[in-house]
């Protein structure tokens, strides 16, 4: 058995070093030292094992030494780029699925069938307006049929482009896409399409297949991204500014702790509701009442709309449990590990899961639907209640560290905080600082926490790296977990930006009666990556220029999810520059490492030729920003500012 790391090389949160410590003792197995135990496999990690078909599973050996086709006579340059593509097409179907559950949801709480209110009627006649919706003498619930109505043509439409895409994207980067031909018609079909194109017999044009991928980044990015976070704003509400902590800390011992995990917000929402109407029945079995705590996109989803703590990032999910003072952690779909019921098992802790298709072995399952979500969230609450009493005394260990951190910075936010400055014309200030060099770029830090890295230590360097050099920052996913936990988002973390970024942050911070703006401000979950993009193409929209030529870059130094790479490519598809900390087992193949990563004076087809953006992968999170900050100053010069 592989040596397991020493506790302080598994993270620099000292509460899951605490709890992994406690795991240890009890003998109780995590995601932490399963990974010291996993071999890595190098035909895997560099994408040249193909399971494509019945015939193989064949891989290419490195070298040339060895099987240079797999038996099909795939050569190792169709085999990665077809691998890649289906990493694209799973992150791409799990936010399309996202943003369908989502739509429905809405559709069904127009027509008087799921008891969800629509807390944010602006908004509403704002999407419906921008979609071309006529919404003279109607009623808001007609107005959301008819925007749910649309958002579920993108999920059947045979001809034109998704709706979403026209909605949302910027007109130069839509032109790039047509010429192409990567536009999505639909969601659904195009999902189909890149299963089917990656079967044995099928494509076999490494450069086809990326491109393939784009389309499947378009899906993420519109279906996905841009749909969710619009319709649930409709249905939640659009974050504002809020206060709310961080860390393994916000477990506490006299409360009954429910963690809800996961990423859909339409269980979790109700899950709060019932918890705040049941408090009583928490007082009658002796706990002083109910804490919810959010776990990865689910934590920031609540924590951005409800200022809900958070316990966890991916990585540390089973730690949770382990604190002995989990009553239950229900969970709806993607990064929920299947581990967390063998740990849940060595405590009291009840797994709920909650839809027909994400099921645990021994897990208890209460099946969730939109339209009797009252009564599948009170059954859940009550669970956890009837699970108080059944603790161990002799297992409950809490960390004490939490961290205060500010969020909910939606776009309409954060142009209302710079509305502040300048009325007429808000995105001015912010235009004019990076113009004038006080803030030399903007990042976006975004994606997971990995088993296999040393948590937070990436996301956080990168972070800081780039406050030091004055680029503004906003977060996403797990990584907006990273940066919370060590101080990014509240005052403490200051100290860490470079004098020019800290006057900016401080003047628009005072003119909304605050002393500064965070550091790094939380945009929300990993579907929210959308309100980056908003922002990015209002800018671009106010100043004439595409995406592209925009000073900003993205970052992902911790990734473990196809979906991170959908995101990202997502994003590469506008023309700024990602940068990924993990590899995206892509190296085995020259031509698909030189189309993703390769430079301008590359020979072939690049990323960065005809989108003006590409992949830096980097492991070494101080080189990964020293790349990221090169980039912003080569966008900067050619723009001669
Ligand atoms: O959608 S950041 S580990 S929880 S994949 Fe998963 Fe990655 Fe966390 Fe959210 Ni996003
Ligand atoms: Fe082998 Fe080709 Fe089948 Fe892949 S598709 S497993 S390379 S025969």
């Amino acid at each position: 058995m592989s040596k397991l790391r020493d506790i302080q090389d598994v993270s620099i949160d000292q509460g899951v070093q605490e709890l992994l410590e406690k795991a240890r003792r009890e003998g109780v197995d995590t995601a932490f030292d399963r990974a010291d135990q996993m071999s890595t496999c190098g035909f895997g990690s560099t994408g040249v094992c193909c399971r494509h078909c019945l015939e193989g599973p064949c891989r290419i050996a490195p070298n040339g030494k060895g099987p240079q086709r797999g038996i099909c006579g795939a050569d190792v340059h169709t085999i990665v780029a077809r691998n890649f593509l289906s990493h694209l097409t799973e992150g791409a179907a799990g936010h399309a699925e996202h943003g369908r559950e989502v739509a429905l949801t809405l559709l069904e709480a127009a027509e008087g069938t799921a008891p969800y209110e629509i807390k944010d009627q602006g908004k509403l006649l704002k999407v419906a307006q921008d979609l071309k919706i006529d919404i003279t003498n109607k009623e808001p619930k007609e107005i959301a049929k008819e925007v749910a109505l649309k958002a579920l043509e993108d999920f059947s439409k045979q001809k034109g482009i998704m709706n979403w895409v026209e909605l949302r994207a910027h007109k130069d980067s839509l032109a790039t896409w047509n010429e192409l031909g990567v536009t999505p018609v639909n969601a659904h079909l195009e999902i189909s399409k890149s299963v089917a194109r990656s079967a044995m017999g099928c494509d076999a044009d490494p450069l086809n297949l990326v491109l393939g991928g784009i389309t499947m980044g378009l899906v993420d990015g519109y279906a996905g991204l841009h749909l969710s976070t619009d319709l649930q704003d409709i249905l939640f509400g659009t974050p504002k500014a809020v206060k709310a902590q961080y860390a393994m800390g916000v477990l506490k011992e006299d409360m009954i702790n429910i963690a809800v995990h996961g990423h859909v917000p339409m269980l979790s929402e109700k899950v709060v509701e019932w918890a705040r109407k049941l408090n009583s029945e928490a007082k009658e079995v002796g706990a002083k009442g109910i804490n919810i705590v959010g776990v990865c996109c689910t934590g920031n989803e609540l924590l951005m709309r409800q200022g809900v703590s958070v316990a966890s990032s991916f990585s540390s999910q089973e730690l949770v449990i382990v604190s002995g003072v989990l009553e239950a952690m229900v969970v709806d779909i993607q990064c929920v590990m299947p581990g967390i019921q063998a740990v849940a098992e060595c405590y009291h802790t009840d797994i709920i899961t909650t839809l027909p298709y994400v099921k645990i072995p021994g897990a208890s399952h209460i099946e969730f639907h939109p339209e009797d979500a009252d009564e599948a969230a009170q059954a859940i609450v009550r669970k956890a209640i009837g699970n108080f009493t059944k603790r161990d005394p002799a297992k409950i260990a809490i960390p004490q560290e939490t961290v205060e951190a500010y969020a909910g910075f939606s776009t309409e936010q954060v142009v209302e905080a710079l509305a502040l400055i300048n009325q007429e014309d808000p995105l001015q200030p912010l235009i004019e600082a990076i113009t004038s060099g006080k803030i030399r770029g903007v990042a976006a830090i975004v994606g997971c926490t990995n088993p296999k890295e040393k948590q937070d230590i990436g996301n956080v360097t990168v972070a800081k790296e780039l406050l030091k050099n004055n680029v503004l920052v906003v977060a996403t996913g797990c990584a907006a977990h990273s940066l919370a936990k060590h101080n990014l988002m509240n005052p403490q973390g200051l100290a860490y930006c470079g004098e020019e970024l800290r006057q900016v942050l401080e003047g628009i911070g005072q003119a909304a009666g605050l002393p500064s703006l965070p550091p790094v401000l939380h945009m929300g979950s990993c579907v929210d990556n959308s309100r980056p993009a908003d922002l990015l193409t209002a800018i671009a929209n106010k100043l004439g220029l595409p995406i592209r030529s925009l000073p900003v870059v993205g970052s992902c130094p911790e990734t473990h999810s196809p979906k991170a790479l959908s995101i990202g490519t997502f994003f590469i598809a506008h023309g700024v520059d990602v940068h990924v900390g993990v590899s995206p087992q892509v190296s085995g193949s020259s031509v698909v490492t030189e189309m993703l990563c390769g430079d301008k004076v590359s020979e072939g087809v690049t990323a960065e030729k005809v989108f003006g953006g590409k992949l830096i992968y980097e492991t070494d999170p101080v080189k990964g920003a020293q790349l990221l900050l090169e980039r912003i100053d080569s966008k900067r010069a050619a723009l001669g500012i």
